[in-house]
């Protein structure tokens, strides 16, 4: 009895040993990538407030067409085009040039921002990873004059990302001079009142030790089992020899 017990144990530790090492060895977890906490700028670019460990992040920075507007404390603009489709100069521009990652997938971006009364009412964002062509990833054919946040923005598309530049091209503005301004701001509530554009991911982390120890302690119990096993056995095949041989004595006596 006590013989099969050790058996079924034995074959327990050989299942327990495969199972651990289908386990993939490395874990997504789920995280922001960049954030910018908007401030006005009149110098040009604006740091990332945040970024992912190893990540090079972006400045928040203007395009050639468009000009620092010095009033106000968010980081605000002037000089889109009056025209009704996109200046190719006329962007702002976040993101990150370097991740260590070669498993960064983009999940959503977050973006609060508003306009002047003859700002652009238009705008599209535009998304380039790796140094490849840009896309669109979003679009916006009345921008609220009083703010509006717009969440969850996807770019689950994205996958195995090591680089990302964000373009956002405002338009279709009623005047060009000071007067006609877009600006980013802060969103007042979730997902942080210091964020102002958020861009969300999940990156491949190696998995930690505990699997190879339990392995390893599964190794030496799964040895030592086997040798008491070999010996439980042994101990049997000799009792049974000597019944054996007492039973032939007892018949032939
Ligand atoms: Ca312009
Ligand atoms: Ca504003
Ligand atoms: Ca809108
Ligand atoms: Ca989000």
């Amino acid at each position: 009895m006590r013989y099969l017990v050790i058996k079924q144990l034995l074959r327990l530790c050989g299942t327990l040993m495969v199972f651990l090492l289908m386990i993939p060895v490395s874990v997504s977890v789920a995280g922001l990538i960049v954030a910018y906490d908007s401030h006005n700028n009149p110098e040009g670019g604006l740091p990332a407030s945040e970024q992912m460990s190893g990540v090079t992040a972006l400045d928040l920075s203007r395009g050639p067409g468009i000009l620092p507007n010095t009033s106000g404390n968010t980081y605000n603009s002037r000089g889109w085009t009056e025209g009704s489709v996109i200046d190719a100069n006329d962007f702002l521009q976040w993101g990150w040039s370097f991740s260590p990652t070669l498993n960064l997938n983009l999940t959503d971006l977050d973006i609060r921002y508003d306009r002047s009364n003859t700002g652009p009412t238009q705008l599209e964002i535009r998304l380039s990873i790796n140094g490849g062509t840009f896309a669109t990833i979003f679009t916006d054919n009345d921008i609220s004059s009083s703010g509006e946040n717009n969440f969850d923005i996807d770019i689950t598309g994205f996958t195995n990302v090591t680089s990302a530049t964000f373009r956002l091209f405002a338009f279709n503005a009623s005047a060009t001079t000071t007067a006609g301004t877009f600006d980013i701001e802060n969103f007042s509530t979730s997902p942080s009142p210091n964020r102002g554009i958020l861009v969300n991911g999940t990156a491949a982390t190696p998995i930690p030790e505990p699997s190879t120890f339990l392995l390893c302690c599964l190794a030496v119990f799964g040895i030592l089992g086997y040798n008491f096993y070999r010996r439980l056995a042994a101990g049997r095949r000799k009792t049974e020899q000597i019944t054996k041989q007492l039973e032939n004595n007892h018949a032939t006596g």
